[in-house]
This record gives C-alpha cells, structure tokens and sequence, in this order.
C-alpha cells in the first residue's frame, strides 16, 4: 500500500527514505546539503509550493512540478522516471542525473538544467517533450544512452562522454544547438549511427543548430534519396543571426552508409545552394571506419552532404511560352526540348509552362517549337476601342 507524505507546513527534510511518494501542496521543504530523501513512488511539488535542494533527492519514480510551484536549490536529482516541469525550476549550480531501466520522458517547461546526466542502464534513452537548455554540460556516463530530440532543440553550453553509443539523436525536426566560435565545437548527432559533425567559425561568433538525417535528398531538404556516389546521409546546419558565417565544417560517417560505386578516395562535402548541391574539388577522406571529410570557408548555412566526383547534381530549369500577339497568354502544346550534355523534353500545359531537368555544370540548349499560323493569327478582328473614362 502506497504512503504519501502530505506536507502542510514548512520544514526540512534529513536523510529520509520510505515506500512514499513526496508530495508537497502549497508548503515550503528544504532538503539541506548533505541530506538526502528516497521518494520511492516519486515526487510532486505542487500549488505554490516551494521545495529546495540542496542536498540529494532520489526517485526512481516521476518528477513533477506544477501549478505555481518553485523546484531550486543546488543539491542531487537522481530521478529513474519522467521529468515534468510546468512551473518554476531554477536549476541553480545543481546536478540531474537520469538513471534507471527504463527511459525518461523530460518535459523542461522552458526552464533550464545546469548539468544534465545521463546514466541509465543499457538502451533507455532521455526522450525530449519540449525544447531543452542546459547551461553547463550534458554528460553521457553511459552507454546505450541516447538523448533523443524528436521535433525539439536541445541547447548545451558543453557536452562529455559521447561517442559512437551514447550521443544526440537527431530522429526529427529537433536539433542540437550550440554557440560556435573559432574553436572546433562537435556536435556529437546521429540517427540509427554516429554521424557527427564538428564546426568552427572564423566570422562573428554565433549559435549553431546540426541535426542530421538517414538519406540524403535530391533538392537538400526534399526531394528524392540519393543512392549512388553518395553518403546515405544529410547534415543541416542553421545559425541564430543570418549572416557573418566563417565555417569549417567536418563531417563523419561509417562505411555501411556509404551507397553504390561511392569512391571515398575521391569524394567531398557538398552544401545545397541556390537549386543544386554544388561541386567541390574531391580529395580522400580521413579515418579508418568511420571517415570523415572537412570543407572550409562556408559562408552560408543549409544542408550538407558527402559526394564522389562522379556525382552529378541535377538542377531545374523552368520556364514560361507566352502568346507573341499578347505577351500574356500561355501557349498550350509547344514542345520543349533540352540538348547537349543532358537530354529532356517537355510538352507545355494551357499555361504555357515547362520543366526540365540537367546535370549541374552541363552545356545545354532550350528550343521550344510549335506549329501555328501566324498569317491567320494576324488577320484576327482587333478589339473594339476602349470606352473606359
Ligand atoms: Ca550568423
């Protein structure tokens, strides 16, 4: 039968453990340093309430922190359960250590953690519900430990620990944000694997977003996934402040991402721009399993990705056929032929429009043609004068 310590008044808390839930409604808790509690059934600080930590609170149960309450102190979280804050929480200079055998769902309620442990048993995972900030370090003490972002930021001043088992996985929208100067900074992401990339910016210093995704995609972030003389991977990097980028930008992948007739002795870091993955001069890559490939002097954000130098990017040729008499009607019918380098051919709607396709860097001619009769079309009967005031 489950107990629950009901706190109406204010107190401290020494070294207390018990099959109880810590539940304080409205009253003020100080657990002071070098104390501790054991809320075996989990802990919820509610209706104003005030609970302050300054020396260890364990639960291997849920957090909860709601309606007008106030969770601070600089002491020990060791939570096995979620985290949920809707309140208040300032972190202080206190340690949150994510444990236990199952995963942790955090919901940090726009409030910050100041250093973030992860230290579960093998395969559970931090699982992000909303955007997160820590403001010190998120340190991975264990591995087959992810933080997994979904369709949120995750925003550390530092991180440890990680490598190729225990990192940020970038599995949505969400990135990992961090401020990037001159000196490298990694952003230890991957996906179903270890695809970090590391920046470092010789322009105005600014705060970086990386996230990386399992295919690389034809027109950067849509389109289809590229399968030949490609990693099967993309990169997206975003910054706070448009403008004033500097960036050397490496990035790692592993050979069984590498898709067919990829030559990582030829091979370089593409950034799509302006329509088309561009072209770099191609060198080998570094490493033994995983490899990596750096590329300098990027001056704009956007995706990234890993090609040979028989990749050929495609760009999109678009046009319009309008009708010589009014220069405004489209021309249905015309046929629209691309020669040279690339073939392709296009048969326009009653707009008048047309698509094409080629390699970037290719030579090619446009030639629209159609039959009409432009004898008959200049005997039509002219408008009647306008009789518009
Ligand atoms: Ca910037």
């Amino acid at each position: 039968m489950k107990k629950r310590w009901l706190i109406y008044a204010g107190f401290s808390l020494f070294s207390m453990s018990a099959q109880a839930q810590l539940q304080n409604q409205g009253s003020f808790i100080v657990i002071p340093g070098g104390s501790y509690v054991v809320a075996q059934n989990g802990v919820t600080n509610t209706d104003g309430a005030t609970l302050t930590v300054d020396g260890t609170l364990r639960t291997p149960a849920d957090l909860t922190n709601t309606t007008g309450a106030t969770l601070q102190g600089d002491g020990q979280y060791h939570i096995g359960g979620n985290w949920t804050n809707t309140a208040n929480f300032n972190a202080g200079a206190s340690t949150v250590t994510f444990e236990g055998a199952q995963h942790s769902t955090v919901t940090s309620g726009g409030s910050a953690f100041y250093l973030l442990v992860l230290n579960k048993s093998v395969g559970n995972n931090l699982l992000l519900a909303d955007d997160l900030e820590v403001t010190n370090q998120l340190d991975f003490q264990a591995a087959d430990n992810y933080a997994v972002l979904g369709n949120n930021n995750l925003e550390v001043a530092d991180l440890s620990g990680y490598d190729a088992t225990r990192h940020v996985r970038t599995d949505g929208t969400g990135s990992l944000v961090r401020h990037v100067g001159a000196t490298p900074v990694d952003f230890p992401v991957g996906n179903s694997a270890y695809n970090p990339a590391t920046l470092t910016n010789a322009g105005t210093p600014d705060v970086y977003l990386v996230r990386v995704a399992d295919a690389v995609l034809s027109g950067g972030t849509t389109g289809s996934p590229i399968t030949a003389d490609a990693v099967g991977r993309g990169w997206f990097v975003e910054e706070n402040t448009a403008g004033g980028s500097d960036l050397s930008l490496t990035l790692q992948w592993n050979s069984a991402e590498e898709q067919a007739t990829f030559d990582r002795t030829q091979a370089y870091v593409s950034h799509y721009l302006a329509g088309s993955w561009d072209n770099q001069p191609a060198a080998a890559a570094a490493g033994s399993d995983p490899y990596s490939l750096i590329r300098s002097g990027i001056s704009s954000v956007g995706p990234f990705a890993v090609f040979d130098g028989d990749f050929a990017a495609l760009i999109g040729i678009s046009g319009i056929i309008l009708w010589e008499h009014d220069g405004a009607s489209g021309v249905k019918d015309a046929t629209v032929v691309l020669t040279g380098d690339d073939m392709d051919s296009a048969l326009t709607p009653l707009a008048g429009t047309y698509t094409l396709t080629a390699a970037n860097g290719s030579n090619f001619t446009v030639t629209p043609s159609k039959n009409i009769n432009k004898t008959m079309a200049s005997q039509w009967p002219m408008p009647p004068p306008s009789s518009s005031t």
